[in-house]
């Protein structure tokens, strides 16, 4: 998010439009070495919430009801892209929260997925260095759990990984040239807007209506999480589950309440459970890790806002 401070210069995007077909052999070297790094974080963490009791579901990517993205003042899609199949209309997935929500609530008290993720963002997001138009959510959910719950286990699987690369990824990093040092928890809290230089939760976020407010206090019950240098690479929150609330946010915000008809009836007959979780964008954490200066570069395929390549 601070990377590029808006503006996006030819040469980078010459580098960041470059596919792997286009890539020198040290290039090519460099993508090899961030491609391992993702083979030992991706083993890392989906082995932690095996390992923690959590149930790996699959991913849907047509639905009816995916992310509204709506209303979130950092939101910045251009496009939904929706489809006519078997005469009915869906949606490529924005994110599986109500699949989250609906699956935490009948199935299993803890699961996560690995999600792919379709965001059309505006072209200018090109130069943020943190969007790309497709990616994969590390997207998990917990019945019961507080925010204190899930932001303690977010900081325990972000140092514990930390720890893991340090050893495990010792020449990878080296060849990057990145020292990564195990932050000190918890992470420090803030409201509105963190610092650029720590990790650090910032809380309190109006936006979708799954996300859970106090309607007497006006404050919400979100969190998302920065990395120092980068910018945002996780959010979540406690959830709404009662349906009063969900229904009458729903009429206040303008989101299309016959997208979500299963999770409204459900709610309507209390088998939505109180639950909280979260979703990490992989491409981002491992462009930190990596010390990338755009997501897509961990992308085998880049998928940067407004370029379309062959591949
Ligand atoms: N995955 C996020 C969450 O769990 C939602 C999102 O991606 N917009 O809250």
């Amino acid at each position: 998010m601070f990377l590029f401070h808006g503006v996006i210069t030819h040469f980078m995007q010459a580098e960041m439009l470059k596919e792997i077909t286009d890539l020198s052999e040290e290039e090519l070297e460099r993508k090899r070495a961030i491609g391992s790094i993702t083979t030992k974080t991706l083993s890392y963490l989906t082995q932690a919430f095996v390992t923690g009791g959590f149930n790996w579901i699959l991913p849907v990517v047509f639905s009816k009801a995916t992310d509204p993205l709506w209303p979130d003042p950092q939101a910045s899609i251009e496009k939904r892209v929706e489809v006519e199949i078997y005469g009915r209309e869906v949606r490529a997935m924005q994110s599986m929260i109500v699949h989250k929500i609906t699956a935490c609530s009948l199935l299993y008290g803890r699961l996560f997925t690995l999600s792919p993720n379709i965001r059309i963002e505006r072209r200018d997001r090109a130069a943020t260095g943190i969007h790309a138009y497709e990616f994969t959510q590390l997207d998990f959910e917990v019945r019961h759990a507080s925010s204190r719950d899930i932001m303690k286990l977010v900081e325990d699987l972000l140092c514990g990984l930390i720890a893991h690369l340090r050893v495990e990824a010792k020449e990878e990093l080296k060849l990057l040239g990145r020292d990564l040092s195990v932050p000190e928890r918890p992470f420090r809290i803030y409201e509105v807007t963190g610092n650029e230089k720590e990790f650090c939760w910032v809380v309190n976020m109006p936006r979708e209506f799954y996300d859970f407010e106090d309607f007497d206090t006006g404050k919400w019950d979100n969190y998302d999480l920065y990395l120092p240098g980068f910018g945002e690479v996780l959010s979540g929150s406690r959830r709404e589950y009662e349906y009063q609330k969900i229904i009458s946010k729903m009429e206040r915000d303008g989101v299309r309440k016959e997208s979500y008809k299963a999770l409204l009836e459900l709610a309507k007959s209390g088998r939505i459970k109180p639950t909280a979780g979260a979703g990490i964008g992989v491409e981002r954490l491992i462009a930190w890790i990596c010390g990338s200066k755009h997501v897509c570069e961990v992308q085998p395929f880049p998928r940067i806002p407004g370029f379309v390549g062959e591949l």
